[in-house]
């Protein structure tokens, strides 16, 4: 049988999914299942490079899940899983980071920028966090990782590193091409559209989650702040913030650019905005129903993530087994080789 190139991506549940996770990353997913074999995990161990309440973190963890599939990842398709049920991420990130220079890290963009929002709180995690994420990724020897914009930087880290380790101890690790989307790729904040959509954005009002209300997406479109100016034209430089309302408007009525500025001819922001709002409510809906009907079936949640641990870690271990024998891991004998017993059998 042909080998389907291989995908591996993740989302953190760090807070609630917004329509930029939907955009850059989960629309592509499942886009491509059908044609790769897919790794798609809740990155809880990238998570607790900030503070996270434990409780809340368990059940973030599980609702990240459920977006997954809500959002149209098939489980018969592709293998779900979360990252700290595969010991073998973190044995893999310790080798790599053996291979990573200090000042590799401290050029990453969003260890810059996470390390001024977190001042107090400049831990070795969110320092070592791009060679984590490398270690995701080479552990599944993925061919194409779907993610935004924001994480080329740490793609092109994962590439060195994968080509370091191979020029080091001989071929071992397949070398990941990133997959950005050619639209939606970088989702504004609805407040500042110059910034990106974040989950952790304290102002709610700049924020569209996938599980709004219709009451809430008709105030957050209605509250977005647009530019100067009247015409319904894209221009992302000039005009920010119209242009991310018609990106959205792109994702939820599947028209392409051209056709949304003919739609909007002679028209002013409001029309735009009007239109947007009730076209998001239809594009949602079926998201929210099906993630409201997972919120009563736990048991299969945790069902469909024990199965995917299974196979991931199968995956897994066949890399880090290679790895550690490359390096020159000493691998422990097997007891009855070497003439122990067991201690149920003694
Ligand atoms: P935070 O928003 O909490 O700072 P994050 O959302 O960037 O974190 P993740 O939740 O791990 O981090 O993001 C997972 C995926 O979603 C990544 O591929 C990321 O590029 C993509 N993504 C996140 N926000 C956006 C956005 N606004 N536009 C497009 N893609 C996004
Ligand atoms: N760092 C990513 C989330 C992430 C990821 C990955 C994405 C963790 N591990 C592996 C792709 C592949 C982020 O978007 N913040």
């Amino acid at each position: 049988m042909e080998q389907r190139p291989t995908i591996l991506s993740g989302i953190q549940p760090s807070g609630r999914l917004t329509i930029g996770h939907y955009t850059g990353a989960l629309r592509n997913w499942v886009a491509l299942q059908s044609t790769h074999e897919c790794f798609f995990m809740v990155a809880d161990l990238h998570a607790i490079t900030v503070p996270q309440d434990p409780e809340e973190l368990r059940q973030r963890t599980l609702e990240t899940a459920a977006l997954f599939l809500a959002c149209g990842v098939d489980p018969n398709q592709s293998t779900l899983f979360v990252q700290s049920h595969i010991p073998e991420h973190l044995q893999l990130t310790w080798v790599l980071a053996c291979l990573t220079g200090m000042g590799e890290c401290s050029r990453m963009t969003q260890f810059k920028e996470k390390s001024a929002q977190h001042r107090h709180n400049v831990n070795v995690g969110l320092f070592a966090y791009p060679i984590l994420m490398a270690a995701d990724i080479l552990l599944y020897q993925a061919d194409l990782v779907p993610v935004g914009a924001d994480q080329k930087q740490h793609l092109e880290l994962t590439r060195n590193l994968a080509e370091r380790f191979n020029n080091r101890y001989g071929q071992v690790f397949r070398i990941p091409e990133p997959y950005i989307p050619p639209i939606g790729a970088k989702i504004m904040s609805l407040q500042e559209p110059t910034k990106k959509m974040s989950k952790s954005d304290p102002n709610e009002n700049a924020v569209l989650f996938l599980t709004d209300s219709a009451d809430a997406i008709r105030r957050k479109i209605r509250r977005a702040i647009t530019d100067s100016g009247r015409e319904i034209r894209y221009d992302e430089k000039q005009r920010p913030g119209i242009s991310n309302l018609m990106v959205l408007y792109h994702v939820a009525t599947g028209k392409s650019i051209p056709e949304i500025e003919q739609e909007f001819a002679g028209a002013g922001y409001a029309d735009l905005k009007a239109a947007l709002a009730e076209a998001l409510i239809e594009f949602l809906r079926p998201i929210r129903e099906e993630y409201e009907r997972l919120q009563n079936a736990k048991d299969y949640l945790l069902s469909v993530l024990a199965q995917g641990a299974e196979k991931a870690r199968s995956r897994a271990q066949q890399t880090l087994q290679l790895v550690y024998d490359r390096v020159g891991f000493l691998p422990p004998a097997v007891p009855e080789a070497v003439g122990l017993t067991t201690s149920r059998e003694s």
